[in-house]
């Protein structure tokens, strides 16, 4: 379904940019599989009976121009778990990362159709200060081909090197969704230089939690539609009492008497066999 080997080049390039783009990554012929899960999903058409942990647009309920967004569709979805949930993903994570393994804290899918709004410049581990260690790293797979227009996914190159900052502003359809960047920026002298993921469906890139990131509106006729697996190292735990970020939503799967992240909810993904 996926492939990819993490070699000196691309360790390289993530050390110094805080992200790598690939051009092809996902089986070609899994591309429609996945596109025709979108509309069932965002329709509540949940083939495991589980609800996802989030999920902010609903067809009839919500408007057109907005970006839809599921959160842990892998719960709901066999198939989407089935990448979600890759070795390859895990694998190549903890390589960029130099973790020993890797689990899943979180998926998102990801649909932004033709006029669809902004997110958010942000950093996804500023959202997970309820776990320890607070770092992530994200495999985001593109299902359509994508450019600028698209309002693709953008980096800020070797801002993982910036240090992480609590999260702030709006993530969904910000007016100016360089805001918090901007502010950022300007209040550390900090050079901004901007990475576009131009890749063609099945493509991905991979982002450390650090990495300042967002996208713009999609100016054209087209669907922009993403995958994405965020994840942790494999002996993560709970933080005993913080809450911030997401943690509102996850901390409910922390155990009484335990700071586990139970595999249930955090499945592990990929582990060094020594
Ligand atoms: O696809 C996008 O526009 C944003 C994705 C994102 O924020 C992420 O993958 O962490």
């Amino acid at each position: 379904m996926i492939n990819l080997k993490i070699n000196t080049d691309l360790q390289n390039d993530f050390e110094e940019n805080g992200f790598i783009i690939i051009k092809n990554f996902l089986d070609l012929n899994y591309l429609n599989k996945f596109i025709n899960k979108f509309e069932p999903l965002f329709r509540g058409d949940f083939e495991t009976g589980v609800e996802p942990d989030e999920w902010n647009w609903k067809f009839g309920r919500d408007p057109n121009n907005v970006t839809r967004q599921i959160c842990n569709a892998w719960k709901s979805d066999n198939l989407i778990k089935s990448i979600v949930c890759h070795k390859v993903i895990g694998e190549s994570c903890s390589k960029l990362m130099n973790w020993k393994g890797a689990k899943l804290i979180q998926d998102n899918v990801l649909w932004k159709p033709p006029g669809g709004k902004t997110l958010g410049y942000h950093q996804d581990a500023a959202y997970d200060d309820w776990i320890i260690p607070q770092t992530m790293m994200t495999c985001w797979i593109s299902l359509d081909d994508t450019s600028r227009e698209k309002g693709t996914l953008e980096y800020v190159k070797g801002s993982h090197k910036w240090g992480l900052n609590p999260p702030k502003g709006q993530f969904h359809s910000p007016d100016n969704y360089k805001n918090e960047l901007n502010k950022f920026a300007k209040q550390n002298n900090k050079k901004l230089e901007i990475s576009y993921v131009e890749v063609p469906a099945g493509g991905a890139s991979f982002h450390h939690g650090f990495t300042w990131h967002g996208s713009g509106i999609n100016i054209t006729n087209e669907n922009r539609r993403a995958i994405v697996a965020h994840c942790i190292p494999h002996d993560s735990v709970f933080h005993p009492t913080n809450s911030g970020g997401t943690g509102n939503i996850y901390r409910k799967y922390k155990k009484h008497d335990s700071n586990e992240l139970d595999e249930s909810y955090f499945p592990l993904i990929w582990k060094e066999i020594k």
